[in-house]
């Protein structure tokens, strides 16, 4: 198997037995703009060592795939252009090609995995297009929910999406849908999408406890986490629609496709907002980086 790089926090952390939490890299590449991206990335691992556990930030730089990134790579990623983005059918021609990509919540499962890392966390995954029904547009991180055993920490999914079909596409493919501390599903920027969830739990030892009995049961695939944005950092939800109908009609407009859509959905709202979701965003990034870690501290203590 591929040995990944790993940064020296991390190599030291995993021969020690240290709880780890794995990070995306395209919400910092694809998902913000400088230099609010990095600063977000930064305050991110402090979150998780301040809990008492270690990040691990993924991505391949010029073909190699680092778990754990050192401070200079954060910020020499976090500038750069031209990043691939990488889900599942993207990672290997990355490296391969000995190119430089960001990966997705999908790609970073697949690392966190083979790195040894079952706990994730990050903002919002890709789901299931408005429109799917034409055009098919379903992201690749439910299928990889599906198949990876990694629980995922968002604030559950942008109202970008459809978030009805999200739900039904997740329960299909079997992948746990928890609600963290209430009974709705989240809807990113705010605390609910008016949709129930499918399960709830109430703390984070209940979600290890969880994590472990699928793998007890040898069942594949993860668990989605949907922690719902702190209330202080909500948008009310019609304070956002105008933004993301705006955004949606713009992307009609000009026949954005593809990988193309979601970082062209988001980069608009961003602007259409002024910043505004943007500060929710680096909020629950943060909030769902302590959750994650004390889920990781749970595990780790169970595994013995
Ligand atoms: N949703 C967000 N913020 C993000 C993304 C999704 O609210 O930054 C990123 C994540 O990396 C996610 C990817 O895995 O977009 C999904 O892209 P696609 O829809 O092309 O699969
Ligand atoms: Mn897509």
């Amino acid at each position: 198997m591929l040995q990944p790089d790993y940064s020296e926090e991390v190599r030291v952390a995993k021969a020690s037995g240290k709880p780890l939490v794995a990070l995306e890299s395209t919400i910092i590449t694809h998902g913000m703009p400088y230099p609010q991206n990095v600063e977000t990335a930064r305050a991110v691992e402090a979150e998780i060592r301040d809990a008492g556990a270690v990040p691990a930030t993924i991505a391949v730089l010029g073909g190699r795939l680092h778990v754990g990134l050192e401070p200079a790579e954060l910020e020499q990623l976090a500038r750069a252009d031209a990043v691939m983005k990488l889900s599942r059918a993207d990672l290997a021609a990355c490296i391969a090609a000995g190119r430089t990509g960001a990966t997705t919540v999908a790609g970073t499962m697949i690392a966190a995995h083979l790195a040894g890392i079952s706990v994730f966390a990050t903002g919002g995954i890709g789901g299931v297009h408005r429109g799917a029904e034409l055009s098919f547009d379903i992201s690749a991180d439910l299928r990889e929910l599906a198949l990876t055993p990694v629980t995922v920490v968002a604030a559950g999914a942008k109202a970008i999406l459809d978030l009805p079909k999200t739900l039904e596409v997740l329960e299909t493919l079997g992948v746990p849908v928890i609600a963290y501390g209430q009974d709705d599903f989240p809807a990113f920027w705010s605390q609910s999408s008016g949709l129930a969830a499918p399960l709830r739990m109430d703390s984070a030892a209940e979600i290890a406890a969880a994590h472990l009995a699928r793998g007890a049961l040898g069942l594949a695939g993860g668990q989605l986490v949907a922690n719902p944005v702190p209330p202080k950092a909500e948008i009310a939800r019609a304070e956002i629609t105008p933004a993301i109908e705006a955004a949606l009609a713009e992307a009609a407009a000009q026949g954005i496709a593809a990988k193309a859509v979601t970082p062209f959905l988001l980069d608009r709202i961003f602007a259409l907002t002024e910043g505004r979701s943007l500060a929710a965003n680096i909020a629950l990034v943060r909030n769902n980086a302590r959750l994650a870690a004390e889920i990781a501290k749970e595990i780790a203590t169970r595994q013995g």
